[in-house]
């Protein structure tokens, strides 16, 4: 036994899931392989719209290895309640051989010999993955798994080939007959809402839903106004890369009647509920692992049709079946982010203090609704307030259907795009009022605050110290001397400008709770469950429901049970994405793992301890409330010589033959924990820019971020999540963005033409905190996990225009690529020219 020091929380444990991570131990789920296991390939359409005249799967299935091959109809019996009873297999043979994916013999499965695009029948169920009605009129077209008469975007899965490899299954693609009657694609989501062709004829309208949001007289703001400002930003569509793709293997469990799915998700106990639902097998019967999943930033909260499509191919044909994602299919075919065109009017007093805020948005649904599209720009609708207090709002969002990829959570989801607008708004408003970015945010921020405070979105912000993070990065940046330093550069006429952006930002974290949650029309509650077992010997077993694909879980939660039941991380095990191992949880995303399931870790730990003290008590025959628990001991208050171990505590309690009176044996506890209120994390940011004026290059000088999520746990892992979120919000500001041209196809298809930055393209980032609690939870804790991401684009963007703005610049859509600047740069020149103006 190790002594255990008082307190790990807030030390730098290092990462215990690591070694395994880069020494090639690491169990992806293409690592798995089951015997006699089959793989699939997607045909997938070319065209953004089109109606399918003609499908014809036969010549595939004459190909080497190939054992079977569907198209949507053959598999419209799997979906939905009625399912059981289209259950066929085995419809192939299992191999008994070595495990190895090519091993199996193959059946005759027999097919359709055409089928095309039949009429749907009437008695067809809709079909949906959506979990979020944002409202009771929200349009939700049927999004059949395999397109069935119509495809709506590039991407979108025509037929499925099944073999015994990888290859074989995407070679047959290509034998597989299919005629297309294209249509006209919408492409964007203004020209959309202004009569373009309808993306699902059937429902009428291009408009997903309209969601709205007032509080206080917004009329009489503009009224009273000194200043208007009214700005038009656009969020580009994001393509998430994390490192693994998509990749499933669905197979029947032996010996349990049911199915298990190892697949790459965020969301183990989410996918079991949905798919469930999908291929009607009943909840219990369905079990899903997450094996070490490398990655997700969002595109993983998410159950998509190739999940579901494994789960009814292993029930249909009695086989394994796996699925793995190329990077092709990553960049069509899993959601997007982002994707939002905003308007903004601002009404101000003369002195830069905002009297209200109009927000008009029109937010790119994609052809489909995936599992929370329609709740994004929901998100943001809270949020575009920020950090600063005012007495009118009024928000406008539509959901708008597109011939593109479906859009859906991307690491902010929602709040980077209220963050950026707002920011950007502050700096425009600073501008039009004559006073600088900095005062005209001072004079708009809270008071600062510890108790729950309305915002004028009509939520309650749980804690807030926005002076203490502004004064501290100012400070941290040498602010004065930066900007002696532009000055001096704008007077010397360098052709290198220096701009200093800021970003003074909050969002909502710690989602939970369900009832706020439910009310909002979620189909989905927000609480965490976590479970704890002191083994015989005092090593402790912690169950979580969170699903860590990045975070460093298995290290934060270990520290949280560490400190309370007195022992070392090490001797902490964290057990999770299984849904057997851990049968309740509402997993990992929305930065809420940390403010909802690692507390509830520490509250079912703190329920544990509870127990040991009245078995130590019962052991040292002395009153519960004499004893005192410290270093892994309990002793009697006033004789601290005489003590008893957590260990021996435990072994007392397995052992069982000297309890307290009535006492259940062991030391196992489970707690479900649903907080109060949500957590808002903030920060301060600065970021630094050389842009050069004659090529419109933009290099990161330095970054500076101070950042408050309550008391930090682990401050390795918070650092890290620091990094790749501001890495992934610079490359929004600076670097990537999905492209696509009229027709609909995606230009930026692969990695050669998405830029996503490495190392060479980013700073050295300059981190700081201050530690304002929440009020939310017990561990005062907020999350982390999307800060970086939310705080970074609009504080790059601001810097690029301040070094730009005597040149007359104020706006650069996102990338800021150089051609990009270098073109505002010139348009800005040309309009000082015909003003007669004096732009350099
Ligand atoms: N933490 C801490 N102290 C705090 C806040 C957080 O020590 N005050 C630690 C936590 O203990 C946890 C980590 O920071 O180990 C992140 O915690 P939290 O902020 O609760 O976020 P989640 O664990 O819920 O992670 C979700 C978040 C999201 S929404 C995306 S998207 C994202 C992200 O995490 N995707 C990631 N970070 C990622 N990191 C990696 N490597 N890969 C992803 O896909």
């Amino acid at each position: 036994m190790t002594q255990a020091p008082e307190r790990y929380v807030g030390g730098g444990v290092p990462r215990k899931e690591d070694p395994a991570l880069v020494t090639g131990r690491a169990n992806w789920t293409d690592n798995i392989k089951l015997p006699g296991m089959l793989h699939i390939a997607f045909l997938r359409s070319p065209f953004a719209h089109a109606k399918i005249t003609n499908l014809d799967v036969s010549a595939a299935l004459e190909q080497p290895g190939v054992v079977a091959a569907f198209t949507g109809e053959d598999l419209a019996s799997e979906w939905g309640e009625g399912a059981q009873e289209a259950e066929q297999g085995p419809g192939y043979t299992l191999s008994t051989g070595d495990g190895q994916s090519n091993d199996a013999e193959v059946n005759e499965t027999k097919q359709p010999e055409d089928a095309s695009s039949e009429e749907i029948s009437q008695d067809d169920e809709a079909f949906s993955f959506c979990a979020w009605n944002v409202t009771e009129d929200m349009k939700n077209p049927t999004h059949w798994p395999v397109a069935r008469g119509e495809v709506n975007y590039t991407g979108d899965a025509v037929a499925v080939v099944v073999a015994t490899d990888r290859y074989k299954a995407q070679d047959a693609l290509e034998y597989i007959e299919v005629d297309y009657e294209p249509m006209t694609p919408v492409v964007d989501v203004e020209q959309a809402m202004e009569g373009a062709p309808l993306v699902h004829e059937d429902l009428g309208t291009n408009e997903c839903f309209t969601w709205a949001l007032a509080t206080g007289d917004i009329d009489e703001a503009f009224d009273k106004a000194d200043v208007v400002v009214r700005e038009r930003y656009v969020q580009q569509r994001l393509i998430p890369n994390a490192i693994e793709p998509r990749a499933t293997l669905a197979a029947r469990e032996p010996g349990h009647g049911g199915f298990v799915v190892y697949s790459a998700t965020q969301i183990p106990h989410i996918a079991k509920s949905v798919l469930s639902m999908a291929c009607g097998i009943p909840e219990h019967k369905v079990r899903v692992v997450a094996p070490d999943v490398g990655g997700g930033f969002g595109s993983k909260l998410n159950v998509y049709s190739e999940e579901a499509i494994c789960l009814a191919l292993a029930r249909r044909l009695g086989a394994p079946i796996k699925w793995v994602e190329d990077r092709s299919e990553n960049y069509q075919a899993t959601i997007h982010g982002r994707g939002q065109v905003q308007h903004l009017e601002m009404a101000a007093d003369s002195e830069g203090r905002i009297l209200g805020l109009r927000v008009r948005l029109l937010a790119d649904m994609g052809a489909h609704l995936q599992l929370l599209t329609p709740g994004m720009p929901i998100l943001s609708g809270f949020m575009f307030p920020g950090v600063y207090t005012f007495g009118a709002y009024d928000y406008e969002c539509k959901g708008v259907f597109t011939n593109l990829t479906p859009t859906d959570a991307y690491r902010g989801a929602g709040r980077p795009e209220a963050a950026y607008a707002i920011e950007r708004m502050m700096d425009a408003l600073a501008r039009e009022v004559g006073i600088s970015p900095v005062e005209a945010r001072r004079r708009n921020f809270y008071e600062p605050f510890d108790e729950p405070t309305d915002t004028p979105a009509g939520i309650q912000y749980d804690s807030m110290n926005m002076q203490a993070t502004l004064d501290r990065v100012l400070e941290l940046a040498d602010y004065d001397s930066l900007r002696e330093e532009q000055q001096r550069r704008r007077e010397a006429n360098d052709p290198v400008q220096l701009g200093i952006g800021f970003s003074t930002w909050t969002e909502i974290s710690g989602l939970a709770p369900s009832q706020v949650l439910g009310g909002l029309g979620l189909g989905g509650a927000g609480w965490e469950a976590a479970s704890v077992r002191i083994l015989p010997s005092g090593k402790v077993e912690v169950v979580t429901g969170t699903s860590p694909h990045g975070q460093g879980h298995e290290t934060s939660w270990s520290q949280i049970a560490a400190d309370v039941i007195g022992v070392t991380p090490d001797e902490v095990e964290v057990l999770h994405g299984d849904t057997d191992v851990s049968p309740l949880g509402r997993d990992t995303y929305g930065s809420r793992s940390l403010a909802v399931g690692g507390v509830a870790v520490h509250l079912v730990c703190e329920r544990v301890m509870d127990k040991a003290k009245k078995i130590a008590a019962h052991m040292m025959e002395a009153a519960e409330d004499d004893m005192e628990f410290s270093g892994g001991k309990f002793s009697v208050a006033g004789s601290p010589d005489q003590s008893t171990t957590i260990q021996e505590v435990a072994g007392a309690a397995f052992m069982a033959s000297n309890l307290p009176e009535g006492m259940e044996p062991g030391l196992n506890e489970n707690y479900v924990f649903d907080p109060p209120n949500f957590t808002f994390p903030f920060g301060a940011h600065i970021c630094v820019t050389e842009v050069d004026t004659e090529t419109g290059k933009v290099r990161i000088r330095d970054y500076f971020a101070v950042d408050d999520c309550g008391p930090v746990i682990n401050p390795i892992i918070v650092d890290g999540q620091l990094h790749g979120g501001l890495a992934q919000g610079i490359a929004q500001a600076l670097y990537e963005g999905a492209r696509f041209d009229e027709d609909g196809t995606l230009t930026t298809s692969s990695m050669v033409d998405y830029m996503i930055p490495g190392a060479p393209e980013l700073p050295n980032f300059t981190l700081d905190r201050t530690v304002t609690p929440s009020g939310s939870n017990p561990l005062g804790v907020k999350g982390v996990g999307e800060a970086g991401t939310i705080g970074a684009p609009q504080a790059v963007i601001n810097s690029i225009c301040d070094a730009l703005a005597p040149m007359g610049v104020h706006n650069i859509d996102m990338p800021a690529l150089p051609m990009r600047v270098w073109q505002t740069i010139q348009d800005a020149k040309g309009e000082a020219d015909a003003q007669g103006g004096v732009a350099q």
